[in-house]
């Protein structure tokens, strides 16, 4: 088994509704245990400006599935959301990026873990935190000193899990 933590984002098509469905579907998967879900906040958004607020969550699960395996799974998931992408870095239905697993580094084409860009955003450490304070990330340092490093005022909690 393998601790993987997951970031949820959606900006369309009702994104409260999307982050809900996302977490029980991961919840009801037979191959996921000990799902955990953060708060879930609402973000503005990072990179273009020009589009709808986020919802963002992250949760952790235990899994025997491969990285691979898991990222398949959660792209499935994505589609089943009609997920709509139109640019890159524009507004998406469902985005869910594996974050970590277990402590493996893994480059390959399809998948970068950890998450390449991380730990410079509020929207994937602050959930992050909830899960996992103490964690190491991979420039060494805990998820809360991480935390104290990023602007996070304009992340809002909207429902506590
Ligand atoms: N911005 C926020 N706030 N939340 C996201 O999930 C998110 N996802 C993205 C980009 C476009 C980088 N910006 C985001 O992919």
């Amino acid at each position: 088994m393998t601790t993987a933590y997951i970031g949820l984002g959606s900006n369309l098509e009702k994104p409260l509704e999307q982050i809900r469905r996302a977490i029980k579907t991961l919840s009801q998967h037979p191959s996921l245990h000990n799902i955990s879900v953060s708060n879930i906040y609402g973000s503005k958004p990072v990179g273009p400006q020009d589009q709808p607020d986020y919802v963002n969550a992250a949760a952790r699960f235990d899994t025997a599935l491969s990285s691979i395996a898991l990222l398949d799974l959660l792209q499935g998931i994505e589609q089943d959301h009609q997920r709509v992408r139109e640019r890159h870095w524009g507004p998406r239905t469902l985005d869910l990026d594996l974050l970590l697993y277990g402590n493996e580094q893994i480059d390959l084409p399809r998948l970068t873990v950890p998450h390449p860009f991380m730990l410079e955003r509020g929207f994937v450490i602050q959930p992050l935190h909830d899960l996992a304070p103490d964690i190491l990330l991979a420039n060494g340092t805990t998820v809360t000193e991480q935390l104290h490093q990023l602007d996070t005022s304009d992340l809002v909690i909207i429902t506590e899990e």
